[in-house]
Parts: C-alpha cells; sequence; structure tokens
C-alpha cells in the first residue's frame, strides 16, 4: 500500500527553507509525553474598578467564605435592580496587560536580565486565549482568530472575535442574558471584600470590576507571560499566590449518567485548562436548578481531575492540550520573525479544519497601541 498517505503529519505545505503554512489539530498528533510546564509564579496583579479604571494594585482582589454545602442561593436575585453589566462592545484587546507591563517594566526586565530581548518572554497574551489554544483539539463548535505581532522579540497574541461569536453575542435570548448574569451573582454570595467581612448578598453586581494576576512560566522552550482574572482568594494569608487563588464556577445541577459524563468530558475540560494555566489549585462549583437556586456546592482540586474524568470512554487528556498548546506557539515563532508592532499574522481556525494564518500590514488589526510602543521604545 501507498505508506505516504497514512502518515500523520503535524504542520505542513513546507518546501525548505520557508515556513509551515498549517497546523493540524488531530488530537492523535499530540499524545505525547507531558512537556515541561514550569511551575507558574505571580510576578505582578492589578485591577480593574467599577468603570473600569486600571490601577496597579489588589484593590479588587476578594476573600472568599465558605457557603455551606447546601446554600440556597438564589441567583436570579437582583438581575433586573442591582446589576451593572460592562460593555462588551469596547474591545480592549491586551491594553490592561500593557499597561501592567509598562508600569512594572523594571521589575520585569531585572528579573529576567539573561535574556536578548527586551522584556525576557516570548509571548505575552491573556490567559483566556492560551485556554482557548489547550482545548482546540477536543472542541468542535467554536472556531477563534489570534492576531500575533513580533515587538522588541516578544511575540503578543490578542484576540479577534470572530464572525459567528459576533452574531451569538449579538443575537442572546433574554433567558441566556440572564443565566450569563447567574455566575457573577454566585461570586458575590461567597466573596467578602476584606478578609474579616462577610459578603454583601444585596449590594449591586458590576461586572466591570476584576482583580487579575499576572504569572511567568515556561512551556516546553516558550516563556511565557499571561494575565487572568482570578475570582478570590483563601483568606490564610501565609498562602502563597498564586497556590492561594480560587476559581468560582455555577453549572446546571448533574441528574442523570448523560448529564454526569457530559460535565466531564465537555466542561470540566475547560475549567481544567484555565485553571492549570495560571496554576489556581482549586475550584468552588455551585450547581444550580433550573430556577437559578444553587441546589449544591463542591470543591474540585485542579490535580485530581484527570483522575476523575479516566473513566470516560474516549475522553479528552491534558496531555494533548498542552502538546497542541506548545506545538501551535512553535509554529507561530517559525512564522512570525519579522519584529514590527504594525504587522499582524492572523491566525484562525475553524473547527475539523487545519490552523491558517493571514499576513496584514497597517490595517485594522494592528493592536499593539502606539502609548505603548512609543514608551517602550524610549
Ligand atoms: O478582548 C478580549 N477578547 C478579551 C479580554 C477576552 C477575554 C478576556 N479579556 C480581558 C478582560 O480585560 C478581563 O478582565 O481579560 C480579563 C479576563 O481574562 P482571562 O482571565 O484571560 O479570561 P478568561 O479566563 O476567559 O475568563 C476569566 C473570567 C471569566 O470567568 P468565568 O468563570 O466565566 O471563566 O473573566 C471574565 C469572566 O468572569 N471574562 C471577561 N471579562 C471581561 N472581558 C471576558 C471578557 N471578554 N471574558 C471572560
Ligand atoms: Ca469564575
Amino acid at each position: 500500500g501507498d505508506c505516504y498517505a497514512h502518515k500523520r503529519v503535524r504542520s505542513g505545505g513546507e518546501t525548505f527553507p520557508s515556513v509551515p503554512r498549517f497546523l493540524s489539530t488531530q488530537r492523535q498528533l499530540y499524545e505525547r509525553s507531558f512537556p515541561v510546564y514550569k511551575q507558574p509564579v505571580e510576578v505582578g496583579f492589578f485591577s480593574l474598578d467599577s468603570e473600569r479604571n486600571f490601577f496597579n494594585d489588589s484593590r479588587q482582589l476578594r476573600y472568599y467564605v465558605e457557603p455551606g454545602k447546601s446554600p440556597n442561593f438564589s441567583l436570579r436575585d437582583g438581575y433586573h435592580d442591582r446589576f451593572i453589566k460592562r460593555d462588551e462592545g469596547v474591545k480592549e484587546g491586551l491594553d490592561h496587560m500593557l499597561r501592567w507591563i509598562l508600569e512594572n517594566r523594571t521589575k520585569l526586565q531585572s528579573k529576567n536580565s539573561a535574556s536578548s530581548c527586551a522584556l525576557g518572554v516570548d509571548f505575552v497574551t491573556w490567559r483566556g486565549h492560551l485556554t482557548k489554544l489547550l482545548t482546540t483539539p477536543y472542541e468542535t463548535q467554536e472556531g477563534w482568530l489570534l492576531a500575533a505581532s513580533k515587538f522588541g522579540g516578544t511575540i503578543y497574541i490578542s484576540e479577534v472575535e470572530t464572525e459567528a461569536a459576533r452574531v451569538n453575542r449579538e443575537s442572546r435570548t433574554e433567558r441566556h442574558k440572564e443565566m450569563m448574569y447567574w455566575g457573577y451573582k454566585f461570586e458575590q454570595y461567597i466573596c467578602a471584600d476584606d478578609m474579616n467581612g462577610v459578603p454583601d448578598q444585596g449590594g449591586v453586581v458590576n461586572t466591570n470590576e476584576a482583580f487579575c494576576t499576572v504569572v511567568q512560566t515556561r512551556l516546553s522552550d516558550h516563556k511565557l507571560l499571561f494575565s487572568g482574572e482570578v475570582d478570590c482568594r483563601d483568606k490564610d494569608p501565609r498562602i502563597p499566590a498564586p497556590a492561594c487563588y480560587i476559581e468560582l464556577k455555577t453549572s446546571a445541577e448533574i441528574c442523570t449518567p448523560k448529564q454526569r459524563s457530559n460535565f466531564h468530558r465537555y466542561k470540566l475540560l475547560k475549567w481544567w485548562a484555565q485553571s492549570f494555566l495560571p496554576g489556581v489549585p482549586q475550584i468552588i462549583a455551585g450547581f444550580r436548578d433550573q430556577d437559578g437556586i444553587v441546589v449544591a456546592v463542591e470543591t474540585f482540586h485542579i490535580s485530581n481531575i484527570s483522575q476523575l474524568i479516566k473513566n470516560e470512554y474516549n475522553c479528552w487528556k491534558p496531555t494533548v492540550c498542552m502538546n497542541f498548546c506548545s506545538d501551535f506557539l512553535s509554529f507561530v515563532k517559525s512564522v512570525v520573525k519579522e519584529d514590527n508592532p504594525r504587522l499582524v499574522h492572523l491566525f484562525e481556525w475553524e473547527p475539523h479544519r487545519d490552523v491558517m494564518f493571514s499576513v496584514h500590514r497597517d490595517t485594522q488589526y494592528t493592536f499593539l497601541p502606539d502609548w505603548y510602543v512609543n514608551s517602550m521604545e524610549s
């Protein structure tokens, strides 16, 4: 037979010495040993207030207050009268992270002084973008667009909303809009503003407010600097970040074996990927019924999740997620060679397809702002 046709390749289209033009997302190609992933180190944090103003401090960090096993929280409470929603039409790109980098530049540079590039890292991005990469080999519904620019030796990666995502966002049902509020309301039932405080369950939910950790780590030979939003921390001040952080989630209550299987196969994949990346060790999940009443609260330890799912037939594997992400970042490095903040390589992926890219010089895709470029160059 023709063995060549059966040979699986991760990336292709190459005619030496030019670069590959695409990257496969087929799971089998990434089933090898787990890549090096260094323990993430928190190098800083920042806060966004109720008007989305940036502060180079932890003023928005909240403290976890244990809710009890079956607390009967109503997640619908306050949706109509005590809810201020962030304007999702405003695309902030990497701006808050870039602001943090500018204000903490000397700290970063002295930490990474042995390196050739200005910041001493290969990639700067949001944690959420990396989560999408980790789950790509298993994603069958939503594609993504990631813009990449190289500047000062570092590649910045910023998401571009797909057409499909924009259509979805603009056509949400009233029920869906309300359910999006439920996750934030759950946070309010469980978080206090002060170490010795109690949750203010009658207060306003404002989704402009955020506390973000900035971590540095390495995946294979890729040095990463990324930021992610953190819901709250353990009250014990002796636990260092990011080990003290706690991710909060809500999910529909599980009543049937089928629902349990779907939860393991799809939801736990996303939860694992998101928290594993910054080294957040646990998730507190509120399971709610159709009417938005929390009927059970459960803790998931990130380090146990891969054991939990091992009984599912044909389930996701952490090693596939991490190896795909590592190979994608290698692919980006091989493609994005020119150091130019106005040049964008747009990486594009649709389910059941390969990752592809296109090149855009000085277009609407350029995302590194002049205030950042000018300040870094001076
Ligand atoms: O411009 C963009 N395309 C994005 C900007 C996409 C995603 C996030 N952001 C920004 C925002 O400034 C936000 O403050 O990143 C911050 C959060 O970043 P992340 O931690 O990297 O994002 P992700 O892990 O996807 O989400 C963490 C939490 C979510 O919690 P749940 O439990 O639902 O995963 O951040 C919130 C949400 O509460 N969140 C967002 N907040 C603001 N803008 C966004 C968003 N686009 N997406 C999720
Ligand atoms: Ca959350």
